[in-house]
């Protein structure tokens, strides 16, 4: 397997400290270890460290055995870099028509007490830039919403937002001379960013409508001025998502005295979200907005992998007519097949699904499925996609 058989997915967890960024990386990857997760999955997530690996499962068994947590993240910030690997490779024929193999999900954590507290010295200074340029990269940004302290702030919730907002944003523009390229806007950089309810198990009665409307009524100019500072920091900052997804996440449901791992909401959705949302979003962006060519390609990555396993090879190069051999991948040409890779009706997507789980095509069907498991998340009321 060749590197460039592995599209790789960046997303970035940000919040305050405590607000569940640990137990989240924990409880995704640990449920993932679990015998019945594996039986019923169409996939491996491969922790690429082992030693990484271990420790989050074990982070995943404390709370699931002897119901303790892990402790604050401190000094350093981790990329946990996972592969996310079809259970079967099919026959080698199938194999080599496929664009890729497998997926590479990264999913940076730091510690949230970064943007709380000056660093102590110099040099954790220098560790903290290197640390945010690195989670800057990424594809996909969330940005949790801690349900816990929603509950401390019980009417005064717009107090809690105001500062978690405006705490994201002055800890941004204090780092953005250096984290500019020479003082140019970004290019790669989270073009989305979901606004995500941590502990959902603290609110059962609270969709992600409710949700979203509680976050819009009471921090709506809070958004908005977050929005602005981000938009400073990228190149075609018309194409910058804030404000217009929103998800539900809880990693377990916490009980007095125990933590029931298996009562999980949203974490499903972090992989369909980091694949692709973001070619989802590109087609609505090329579409709506004028945004020069040469950008396209580089707004979003591996949109065009992608949509080729969701269309199946053939269908997709006759949309895309012609491969441009020079020039950028993702021109114009290829977007008219973005767009239909990402329109294909839900019973079509189903019928696809099944059929390529017949066939063991498991990428097929796990790219088809992330569609389905978008779709559902919308209609249980734990994801809003922007409409845009
Ligand atoms: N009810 C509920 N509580 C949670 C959930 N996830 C985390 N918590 C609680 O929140 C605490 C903090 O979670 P962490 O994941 O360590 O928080 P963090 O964001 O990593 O914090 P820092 O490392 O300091 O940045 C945990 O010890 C749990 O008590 C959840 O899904 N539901
Ligand atoms: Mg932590």
């Amino acid at each position: 397997m060749t590197a460039n058989r592995v599209p790789e997915q960046h997303i970035a967890v940000f919040g305050g400290s405590g607000s569940g960024k640990t137990v989240l990386v924990s409880s995704f990857y640990g449920a993932a270890q679990e015998q019945a997760f594996l039986k019923e999955s169409l996939f491996h997530v491969i922790a690429d460290d082992t030693g990484q690996g271990n420790r989050l499962r074990q982070n995943y068994l404390g709370m699931k055995n002897a119901a303790t947590v892990p402790g604050p993240t401190r000094f350093a910030a981790t990329p946990y870099s996972f592969t996310i690997k079809p259970k079967d490779h099919g026959d080698a024929k199938a194999a080599k028509a496929r664009p890729f193999d497998a997926l590479r999900l990264t999913w940076h954590d730091y510690p949230g007490e970064w943007f709380e507290e000056e660093p102590s010295s110099e040099e954790e200074a220098k560790r903290r830039l290197e640390a945010f340029r690195s989670l800057l990269r990424s594809d996909v940004a969330l940005v949790l919403v801690d349900g816990q302290k929603l509950l401390d702030y019980a009417d005064e919730e717009g107090k809690y937002l105001k500062s978690l907002f405006w705490g994201l944003r002055d800890g941004i523009l204090r780092l953005k001379d250096d984290l500019l390229d020479e003082g140019k806007p970004l290019t790669e950089f989270p073009r989305i960013w979901i606004i995500a309810l941590s502990k959902a198990d603290r609110h059962p009665d609270l969709d992600v409508h409710g949700f979203q409307d509680l976050v819009v009524e009471q921090a709506a100019g809070d958004i908005a001025t977050l929005h602005e500072a981000l938009k400073g920091l990228v190149q075609v900052p018309e194409a910058l998502s804030l404000g217009e997804d929103f998800l539900l996440l809880s990693s377990a449901r916490f009980e007095p005295g125990k933590i029931e791992v298996s009562q999980r909401v949203g974490i499903h959705l972090v992989l369909p979200v980091a694949t692709l949302l973001p070619l989802e979003r590109l087609v609505q962006w090329a579409e709506r907005l004028d945004i020069p060519r040469r950008w396209l390609d580089r707004l979003v990555d591996n949109a065009d992998v992608f949509a080729e396993v969701l269309l199946g090879p053939n269908v997709f190069r006759d949309l895309v007519r012609r491969i441009p051999k020079v020039g950028p991948v993702i021109d114009k040409f290829v977007i008219p097949a973005l767009a239909a890779a990402i329109r294909l009706s839900k019973p079509t997507v189903r019928e696809m699904n099944a059929e390529a789980r017949s066939r063991k095509d498991y990428l097929t069907a796990i790219l088809t499925q992330f569609r389905l498991d978008l779709d559902h998340g919308v209609e249980d009321g734990v994801l809003v996609k922007s409409r845009k």
